[in-house]
Formats: structure tokens, C-alpha cells, sequence
């Protein structure tokens, strides 16, 4: 008998890739499609790596086809844009090993900078979409994903959310199947997109979606569940668990493959139910479409929201009309996200407001400088925005209203998009500092290598980039390595770059205080009979930190971390650091 297991939406996504006989996997952390590579790595059989960027990771994958393997890339929703320029064209190239893009979005935002839709990127790029319900469909759907991109030569999305990715269901595992090789054949017509060869491919990528959208109709991931015809949804993904978890028996037509549609499936769906219901989270991708076929009696938008996630209440409460609590907010005390006790950026975030100085922030912890008590980050856009943003304030404002301003990045960040900003920096004769934040990880998303740690996916160990080498070497004189703990030091050298003329960088290290193997030898303790109630102590916001009725201080000894960050700031020498144990 198959092996049954209860496996993550991300673990299945990675088995399914495993099954499918994949052998290049390329990818860059996110959430919430981190797992799916951290599980993938787990099998021998596939080459898996952390690329730089999405679209590293995308064109990894996309040559890794062509050579005639399975491959496959996988990145959060945001990543899709990073990986927009290379997918955009391997929609025309085609395939020729399946490849499949995993692109997990983040309805409701639950670790993301915006909530775009994945089906309206893949619709924009003419790229198929399957999109599974639960773990064990994930891991099914990959496996189909793979045969529908070979069959149909075409590169296809598996869209993914955080409630899927991140919930657990029962998986049957099966054997590998090996697919065989491709041999190379060069085939310029297909894999050389400069216009006389795109031109005849465009034809190709729009007769392609007709055909698949025909076949789409008998295709078996397209479900109907014909019950009680007076109400019926058309839906997909997680939400299609909230209808069935909210109306039994109302009738159902769960898409498996959300782009392109399947027309008379849908057409026949609508002409036998009483009331239909479009129920899709984020945007009207499937309404839009099943309104402009003349299904005027289609629901959707007009009262399902278009942002965060569904749940099975709003069915009761919008279509049943039953009273509900779902708009209610939860009563649980609100808990903001703070940086760790130990952190490295709160050191460095504490010079910067010392010092009145603005961030033009990034993407990863250090964003959360934008919050009280430290408040310096005062941009955050995409990753590697903060150096490009910086050099476009200067050139908006000129040299001088860049003083009290530095770019505000972290080591994976920069690896990811911030070489490309400093680049430019130099080349467009800049003046500006920029700060790198080198925790030896990428931190944000749960301690993925990169390539400036000296660690693979895989667990190899390879030559780290150095970063401090790599700035040199576009020409930058002013590069600076500093604790990033010691105060005193980024003080000056923070004072020193922001007033000279020229691109600077700083480079801040100190490892996350949670990465593995990072010891802090020391307690901090506060020494109370010299303690003078300043506050000096308590103004980085360090959680460990609580002030007492009479105004002297506490430390929380099960959350400090030792970094002496307090101690450093206190003036009388009211705290001191003790060995651990002591
Ligand atoms: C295009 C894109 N890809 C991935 C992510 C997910 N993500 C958020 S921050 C981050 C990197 C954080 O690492 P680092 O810059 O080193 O900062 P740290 O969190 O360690 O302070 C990643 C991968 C994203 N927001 N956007």
C-alpha cells in the first residue's frame, strides 16, 4: 500500500516536483514559498540551489528546459515581478523539459509589501495557472503541471497562498518517475526571441491558449459538483475548502486551472444553477472574465472583498444572511512586530536617530526601523529600493539634501537587487551612504543562505562574496567595515561619510542574534544604586528592556541576548554585563 503522510502545502508542492522527475530546482527565499526549496534540497535526485533573484532563479530554470529536463523555480508573489522580464518571454519560447513556476501569493499580507494577484500577472504573460485546494492536490497538481508544460510547450504557474503553503494535509506518496532525457537539438525558431522568431512565436503563445482553453473544458482538475442547484460557486484554491466548509450541498465548480478558463464548463455551470457565486480572494480575475461572457447573474465583488483572505464566514454572513462575528476584530492584545533582542540593526538604528538621520529603507527585518521607538526608515518599496531611491532624491534635490539621509539595506538584499543601485550610484557620479546590514543571512524569511554567506542549499561550503571586496571593485574608495555593535565607531564613520562628496559605504556586521552558533557569552544586568532614570537605556526599544514604577530599569534575563547595546548607552554605568550563569 502507498505511503500516506501529513505533509505542508510546500512540503507536497516539493514532493510533487520530486515525483514529476525534476532535476533543476533555482529559487529565492520569500514567504511563503520558502519551504518549497528547503524541501525540494531534501532529494538527492535534484540539483537545487538559492539564486540571487527571481529572475536568476527563473532563467536558471527556464535554461535547465532547454537543455531538456524538468526544472522548476519558485518565489513569493513580489518575485513574479522580479522574474516578470525572463517569464513574459518563455511564454513564447516555450519548454522543452516541463518547467513549472511556483508562485506563492500572500492574500491578507501576512509578511508581504503589497497583495497582488499571481493570475493576473500569468494573464498579462499568457502563462497557464493551476492552482490546488489542499496538500495532496498540490503535490498531484505539480505532477500535471509538468505534463500540461510538455504537452502544451508552454512554461506554467502553480499558484500557491499562504493558507495552503502553510496548512498541512494527508499526502499518498508515489515513486519518481524518471522522465528521458531530451536530447539537444538547436532550434533558434524557438529559443532565439529576436523579432522575425517572436513574431511567428506570439502566434504561437495565443493559438496555444485557445486550445488549451477548449481543452480546458474536459480537463480533470476542472470539477463540477452538481448538488443543490439553487445556489452555485465557481471557485478555486483555498476558498473552494471555505465553501464546502460553509454550504455543503450547494453546487460547485472548482477550477484546477484558473487560466485559461473554461468556457462552456462555465457556461453550462451557470445555465443550471438558480443563484451563482464567483468566489475567488484578491482580485475578479475568473468574474471578470464569466461577466464579459453575458453571466450577468454572476456574484462576486459586489459583496465578497477583494482584499485578504476568505473564510467560510463570509458565505454565511453574505449568502445565507446569518449573523456573524467575522467582521469583529479578534480580542487578543495587539502585539506589533519588533526587532529581536540582540539585534544588530537596532545598533545601528540607534546612531541614525542620535545622529537625525533619514533611511531610505529596504525590504527584510531592518524595515521594522521604521517603527517607534527608532522611526528612521522613512521609504520602503521593493528589494534593492533603498539605494536607488537615495540616488534619486540626490539628483532630485542635489548633494546637500542628501547629508542627513543613507540608503538602508541588508546582505541578502543587496546580493538580490542592490548591486545593480550601487552600479548606477557610481556610474551616475552619486553622492550618498550606503549602509549594508550584514547579519550573515537572509534573515526576514527564516535564515536562508546566500551568496555572501559561504553556504549552499545543498549545505555546501563555497567561497563567500565579499562584499567589502565587491564595492571596491566598482571603484567606490570609501568602504567601510565596522562592528556593528560598537557605537562609538559607526558614530564616526556614520558623521564622517554623510558629509563627504562622494558614494560611501558602510558595511555594519554582526550576526542575527538567532542565527545558529551565535553565542552571547554575556547578560546584561542593571546595577540600580547607580541607576539615575534617564531613559538613555530604554530609547532602541530593546524588548528585554521594561521600565519599573520608580523609573530605574529591568532587564528580562530569558530575553536579553548580552549585546550590550544598553550598556553602551548608559552614561553612569548603571549596567553591566556578567557572564552567563554568573
Ligand atoms: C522580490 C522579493 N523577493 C523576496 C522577498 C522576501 N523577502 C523579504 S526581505 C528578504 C531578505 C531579507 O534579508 P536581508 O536583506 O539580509 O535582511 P535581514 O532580514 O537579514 O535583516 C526577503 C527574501 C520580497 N519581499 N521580495
Amino acid at each position: 500500500m502507498a505511503e500516506k503522510k501529513i505533509l505542508l502545502g510546500n512540503e507536497a508542492i516539493a514532493r510533487g516536483a520530486y515525483e514529476a522527475g525534476v532535476k533543476v530546482s533555482s529559487a529565492y527565499p520569500g514567504t511563503p514559498s520558502t519551504e518549497v526549496s528547503e524541501n525540494v534540497v531534501k532529494y538527492d535526485e535534484v540539483y537545487a540551489e538559492w539564486a540571487p533573484n527571481e529572475k536568476v532563479a527563473m532563467e536558471v530554470a527556464l535554461g535547465a528546459s532547454i537543455a531538456g529536463v524538468r526544472s522548476m523555480c519558485a518565489m513569493k508573489h513580489v518575485g513574479v515581478n522580479v522574474a516578470a522580464d525572463p517569464l513574459y518571454t518563455a511564454a513564447y519560447t516555450g519548454v522543452k523539459g516541463g518547467l513549472v513556476l511556483v508562485a506563492a501569493d500572500d492574500p491578507g499580507m501576512y509578511s508581504s509589501q503589497n497583495e497582488q494577484d499571481s493570475r493576473m500577472v500569468a494573464r498579462a504573460a499568457m502563462v497557464p495557472v493551476v492552482e490546488p485546494s489542499d496538500s495532496a492536490e498540490a503535490k498531484e497538481f505539480m505532477k500535471y503541471a509538468f505534463d500540461l508544460s510538455e504537452k502544451y510547450d508552454t512554461p506554467i504557474i502553480l499558484r500557491s497562498t499562504t493558507r495552503l503553503s502553510h496548512s498541512q494535509g494527508l499526502v499518498e506518496l508515489q515513486e519518481r518517475v524518471e522522465p528521458e532525457d531530451i536530447a539537444y537539438e538547436r532550434d533558434a525558431a524557438k529559443f532565439v526571441m529576436m523579432p522575425g522568431n517572436a513574431i511567428k512565436r506570439h502566434l504561437f503563445v495565443e493559438d496555444r491558449l485557445k486550445r488549451m482553453a477548449e481543452d480546458a473544458n474536459t480537463m480533470p482538475i476542472n470539477k463540477v459538483e452538481y448538488n443543490d442547484l439553487s445556489v452555485g460557486f465557481i471557485t478555486s484554491g483555498i476558498p473552494y475548502q471555505y465553501v464546502k466548509e460553509a454550504m455543503p450541498n450547494a453546487s460547485v465548480l472548482k477550477l484546477g486551472l484558473v487560466n485559461p478558463l473554461p468556457k462552456k464548463l462555465i457556461e453550462e455551470f451557470a445555465s443550471k444553477v438558480d443563484k451563482l457565486y464567483i468566489f475567488e480572494e484578491l482580485e475578479p480575475v475568473i468574474e471578470e472574465q464569466v461577466k464579459a461572457w453575458g453571466i450577468s447573474k454572476a456574484v462576486g465583488k459586489e459583496i465578497f472583498t477583494v482584499q485578504g483572505e476568505y473564510n467560510a464566514e463570509m458565505i454565511r454572513e453574505k449568502v445565507l444572511g446569518e449573523p456573524t462575528d467575522a467582521d469583529k476584530p479578534a480580542q487578543v492584545p495587539p502585539r506589533p512586530p519588533i526587532l529581536c533582542p540582540g539585534c544588530p540593526h537596532r545598533s545601528v538604528f540607534t546612531v541614525l536617530k542620535k545622529l537625525k538621520i533619514h533611511g531610505a529603507g529596504d525590504i527584510g527585518c531592518y524595515t521594522l526601523g521604521a517603527v517607534a521607538p527608532l522611526s528612521v526608515i522613512d521609504t520602503t518599496i521593493c528589494m534593492g529600493a533603498s539605494i536607488s531611491t537615495l540616488h534619486g532624491m540626490e539628483k532630485a534635490k542635489g548633494k546637500d539634501y542628501i547629508r542627513n539621509w543613507v540608503a538602508v539595506i541588508g546582505d541578502s538584499t543587496f546580493m538580490h537587487t542592490g548591486i545593480n543601485s550601487l552600479v548606477n550610484m557610481v556610474y551616475n557620479q552619486s553622492t550618498g551612504t550606503v549602509i549594508i546590514l550584514d547579519n550573515s543571512t537572509t534573515g526576514m524569511t527564516g535564515h536562508q543562505d546566500h551568496a555572501a554567506t559561504g553556504k549552499t542549499l545543498k549545505g555546501e561550503t563555497v567561497p563567500a562574496i565579499n562584499i567589502y571586496n565587491l564595492c571596491k571593485s566598482l571603484g567606490i574608495e570609501n568602504v567601510y567595515e565596522v562592528d556593528a555593535f560598537n557605537q562609538k565607531e559607526l558614530e564616526e564613520v556614520i558623521k564622517r561619510e554623510t558629509a563627504r562628496e562622494a558614494v560611501s559605504v558602510i558595511i555594519t556586521k554582526a550576526p542575527c542574534a538567532l542565527l545558529k552558533g551565535v553565542k552571547f557569552p554575556f547578560k546584561c544586568r542593571p546595577v540600580s544604586d547607580k541607576c539615575k532614570k534617564c531613559g538613555a537605556c530604554l530609547k532602541p526599544g530593546c524588548p528585554a528592556l521594561t521600565k519599573n514604577e520608580d523609573g530605574t530599569i529591568s532587564i528580562d534575563e530569558t530575553m536579553c541576548n548580552g549585546c550590550g547595546l544598553c550598556m553602551q548607552l548608559c552614561k553612569f554605568s548603571a549596567i553591566e554585563q556578567v557572564k552567563v550563569g554568573e
